[in-house]
């Protein structure tokens, strides 16, 4: 099939190039066009791989997926976003999957304080890690049940980077699911809610550590309110959460070097590509998105050379709690806003054709 592409001239001498991909008779598979906005900024950052057997190298080449991913979507968004062409093309998108959230002002307010290296790239310390090989090797781990008795602390422990999100709850489950955070990935919204929810049961704040580096799920302007807050070390100035005290969740860790931020495109790209519910068909599409758990795994899918899922939902999760810090058996229950067996279903897929590596009990028992 053929992509088109083409040239949008942004302001001052960048040049942004959007692939137009609704053209051509690709063969989605999770999903089915026309997506809305199917069409996203490109970023190549992580097309520069050293790792031989790369996973995007080996996507690319399954039949199925091939149209389907886009190894150049933005995964992050900083400073250099906040154009008014850009706003026009992406504030007609609600939630995580455009700026409809944010007005232009406070949208520029916030990136312009992601303005470092490190707010562009995910791995922005690699160069420094004295044991780094040339793959990537990512571990990302789930909240969900299946965790419980896995003892998979140690082999999470001894990858390059660790992924986590929402309610990860690490004292006292260390043996199941490791000791150490690269990202905790959340969004204001599910980071409060997992404060709230999951107090009694020890979650009582962020991982943090000299590598923990936070990756927001911009869904709110909430979101664009705390990093900048957070950044600045200061109050929140507007919102909801107005003068409430960023430190209190991130430490005194107030340099753009701790922060990114999931780009609107690649929510969308997901969503689009990936993860397309059939609630969008419906009246109560605006209340759908990607799971947090999703969009960080395939993130990670987006950027490691080689990824390992832990605590994502497999078909058995009936046998297993919510999640793996529950202290008695609580069934998994689906809501609306996102769609966990079309998640399940796409994890599965991926461990089939070796993209991932998703943990079950059964390979325990081989
Ligand atoms: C994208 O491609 C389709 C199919 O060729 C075309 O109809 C549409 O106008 C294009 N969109 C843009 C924004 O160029
Ligand atoms: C980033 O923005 C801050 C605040 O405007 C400024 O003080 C700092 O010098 C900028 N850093 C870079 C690397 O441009
Ligand atoms: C790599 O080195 C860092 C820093 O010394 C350490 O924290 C981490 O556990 C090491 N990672 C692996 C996979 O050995
Ligand atoms: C976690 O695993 C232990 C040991 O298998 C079991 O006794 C306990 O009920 C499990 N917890 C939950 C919440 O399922
Ligand atoms: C299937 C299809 O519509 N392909 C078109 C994609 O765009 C190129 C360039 O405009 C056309 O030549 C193809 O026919």
């Amino acid at each position: 099939m053929t992509v088109l592409v083409y040239f949008l001239f942004l302001s001052g001498s960048s040049i942004s190039l959007l692939q137009n991909a609704t053209n051509g008779t690709r063969a989605p598979v999770t999903t089915e066009p026309p997506f809305p906005g199917d069409k996203y900024a490109i970023d190549d950052t992580y097309l520069h791989s050293e790792c031989p057997e790369n996973l995007r190298a080996r996507i690319a080449k399954i039949p199925e997926f091939k149209d389907v991913f886009l190894g150049t979507v933005p995964l992050l968004q900083w400073n250099k976003h906040a154009t008014q062409q850009e706003y026009q093309r992406l504030s007609r998108y609600n939630g995580a999957h455009g700026w409809e959230v944010i007005s232009f002002e406070d949208l520029k307010a916030a990136l312009s304080y992601l303005n470092t290296s490190a707010n562009a790239f995910m791995f922005d310390d690699w160069e420094k890690r004295p044991n780094k090989s040339s793959c990537i090797r990512c571990a990302v781990i789930g909240n969900g049940g299946i965790l419980n008795g896995s003892r998979k602390g140690e082999e999470i422990d001894q990858h390059d980077y660790v992924f986590r999100a929402n309610g990860a709850i690490i004292k006292g489950f260390e043996k199941d699911v490791g000791t150490r955070t690269s990202f905790y990935t959340f969004s204001t919204n599910t980071m409060k809610n997992s404060l709230y929810a999951y107090h009694r049961l020890g979650y009582i704040g962020l991982p943090q550590s000299e590598e923990t580096r936070y990756v927001f799920l911009p869904d709110h302007n909430r979101d664009y309110y705390l990093v900048k807050a957070a950044i600045l070390n200061a109050p929140i100035e507007k919102g909801s959460d107005k003068s409430q005290k960023p430190p209190t969740y991130f430490g005194e860790n107030g340099r753009p070097e701790k922060f990114k931020m999931y780009h609107p495109d690649f929510i969308r790209y997901v969503r689009n590509r990936f993860l397309w519910a059939h609630i969008l068909k419906t009246s109560h599409r605006n209340i759908y998105r990607p799971s947090t758990g999703a969009t960080m795994l395939l993130a990670a899918i987006h950027s490691c050379d080689e990824v390992s899922a832990y605590g994502f939902i497999t078909e058995d999760y009936v046998k297993y709690s919510d999640h793996y810090f529950d202290r008695a058996y609580h069934k998994l229950v689906f809501y609306s806003n996102h769609d966990m067996k079309l998640e399940m279903k796409l994890w599965k897929k991926l461990h089939n054709y070796g993209i991932i590596k998703l943990y079950t009990r059964e390979q325990d028992a081989r």
